[in-house]
């Protein structure tokens, strides 16, 4: 999008980024502050308060006609800004042009459109939460069909991004992932940018579960795992 009627506070920066500290602004703010470490990338914060609606007047629609945050503006020449909207295509936008050196993205054509289709699927599968979330809690009377049926997408969606994690399709070396995309285990790239902000408490909880000294004993493969204990077997004779 060419923005054309900017008000000139707006153009006043070269790069800004207008957000709140949501799963859609975080995602931007996190490669924001990574390029910060890598390049020393400067930028203008700008917070939208989603309360009082600021993202539904005037101004905001003519740089996003989606009412929505974040928004990224960039001085590309001196009188063009241009308005990049949609979290996914920001962080593909800012990353192809403030990564020179590829450190959250790919050098590789495959492995790079694999960080583009984990960011698109995710980015589609998103609103399924928000609707999962009215249905199974926002309705004035509850509608148990349309809840289970929401309920049951987002828990397709989890397992298809638990089951890429695992490393389960990966053939037969089997070796879960630690990043969404790139080949191996992954690197950490905007896919897992563009992803693990929607995920706040379950994060949490796994964390706080897999910090108990407990647990790490209950998951012990040292003490558990029958490969490296084959004397704790129990055979029928
Ligand atoms: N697909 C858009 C969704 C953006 C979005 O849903 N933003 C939310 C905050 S996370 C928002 O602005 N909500 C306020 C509203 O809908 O008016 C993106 O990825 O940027």
């Amino acid at each position: 999008m060419q923005g054309k009627e900017f008000i000139p506070l707006l153009t006043k920066y070269p790069l800004q980024l207008l957000t709140e500290n949501t799963p859609n602004g975080k995602k931007v703010q996190i490669l924001l502050e990574e390029l910060y470490d890598i390049y020393g990338l400067s930028w203008t914060t700008r917070l939208i308060d989603l309360e009082t609606d600021e993202q539904k007047k005037r101004w905001f629609l003519q740089l996003n006609p989606n009412g929505r945050i974040p928004v990224l503006l960039d001085a590309v020449e001196a009188e063009t800004v241009v308005s990049v909207i949609a979290s996914s295509a920001i962080l593909i936008y800012l990353q192809e042009k403030y990564d020179e050196r590829n450190v959250f993205g790919f050098h590789s054509a495959h492995e790079k459109s694999q960080a583009i289709q984990w960011l698109f699927f995710w980015h589609s599968s998103a609103p399924a939460q928000g609707h999962a979330r009215h249905f199974m809690k926002g309705t004035a009377e509850p509608i148990p069909y349309a809840a289970q049926y929401v309920q049951r997408a987002m828990l397709r969606i989890y397992s298809v991004l638990e089951s890429h994690l695992s490393g389960q399709y990966n053939g037969h070396s089997a070796v879960p992932r630690e990043y969404l995309a790139g080949d191996g285990v992954g690197k950490y790239s905007i896919a897992d940018m563009g992803t693990w902000p929607h995920f706040p408490h379950l994060l949490q909880w796994i964390d706080r579960i897999a910090a108990r000294p407990g647990v790490r004993r209950g998951i012990d493969a040292g003490k558990y795992d029958s490969e490296e204990n084959p004397g704790l077997l129990v055979r029928a004779e």
